[in-house]
């Protein structure tokens, strides 16, 4: 089996790859994270997830022991180790090693973990034929609480929304902020399309600032289509022409069905859906530095 899992400085095999039961980010959720795809060896806005992952960092007065330049070296030989061409990359930084009791001044090192692997989430069907969503009672924490746009190792708040939809037979859902506004889904941005005009979600009402959405946001005005980020309610994603979601696990995933009511057309896949999944699968290959 290779060694390509980076921990702290050196490279380990999947059965070797183990952190101490004391590292916070395992008994308290303290840390953060980045998902980040590769395609044809190029690192996919790899600044971009960098300066989130630092960002998520400083939210959390979590100092990372190397500047992003160092950072970004790493990563690359990761992926270089793992011999993938395509694949994703779980980039986590954790408190560290403390003791049991919340104070983080006992973990004196962050903790540096790096997993290449093989991702496939829904089967090709679901980008084909599109996938049925439906609206679950577990909101979005409010700003004040955690704020969404930190990612980090708490993740219990989507995940009980995704068991939430698995309970009742759907593989995503879409999660309202504490005023019922729209916010995103478990893992994923939400769109709308309504008179050839494609909208979503404004962050503060709950989202995270997605790599993935940014880089559609870009696509779309690219394509000559109106880009609007707006507050959005369930009525707007029901009535719309057209609705998908993007994260860096689905990419764009077409959405024909939310809560029961089909999504414009007879729950069909939108074109201008279709023709930015077209314009992402064709760009992600060619943009992107090199590993
Ligand atoms: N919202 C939330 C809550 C997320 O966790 C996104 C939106 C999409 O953001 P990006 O930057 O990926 O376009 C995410 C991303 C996983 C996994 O293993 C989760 C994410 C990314 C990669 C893997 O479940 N979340």
């Amino acid at each position: 089996m290779s060694e390509s899992i980076y921990i702290d400085g050196k490279f380990y095999s999947e059965d070797n790859a183990k952190i101490s039961v004391f590292d916070h980010g395992y008994l308290y959720g303290d840390g953060v994270f980045e998902g980040i795809r590769f395609y044809s060896s190029r690192i996919f806005r790899f600044d971009e997830h960098m300066t989130r992952l630092y960002d998520s960092a400083k939210a959390i007065w979590l100092t990372i022991p190397m500047d992003i330049n160092e950072f970004k070296e790493v990563i690359k030989e990761t992926v270089r180790k793992s011999g993938f061409t395509d694949g994703y990359l779980r980039v986590v930084v954790s408190r560290g090693r403390g003791d049991l009791g919340l104070d983080p001044r006992k973990c004196k090192v962050p903790t540096i973990v790096i997993i290449p692997a093989k991702l496939k989430l829904y089967p090709q069907e679901a980008y084909d034929n599109g996938m049925s969503i439906i609206t679950v009672p577990t909101r979005r924490s409010p700003n004040e609480v955690l704020n969404p746009r930190i990612k980090s190792l708490n993740y219990l708040n989507n995940i009980l929304a995704k068991i939430e939809a698995f309970n009742v037979g759907y593989d995503e859902a879409i999660m309202l902020n504490q005023d019922g506004f729209v916010a995103e889904c478990t893992a994923d941005n939400i769109f709308f399309i309504k008179n050839k005009v494609v909208y979503t979600p404004i962050t503060s009402h709950g989202a995270l600032k997605g790599i993935t959405r940014d880089f559609v946001c870009e696509l779309t005005e690219k394509y000559g289509y109106k880009m609007e980020e707006v507050a959005v309610t369930r009525y707007d994603i029901y009535t719309a022409d057209e609705v998908f979601i993007t994260g860096t696990a689905c990419e764009v995933m077409p959405i024909v069905t939310v809560d029961g009511r089909s999504i414009g057309c007879c729950g069909k896949v939108g074109e201008i859906t279709k023709l930015l999944i077209k314009g992402f699968v064709e760009l992600v290959n060619t943009e992107g530095e090199l590993v």
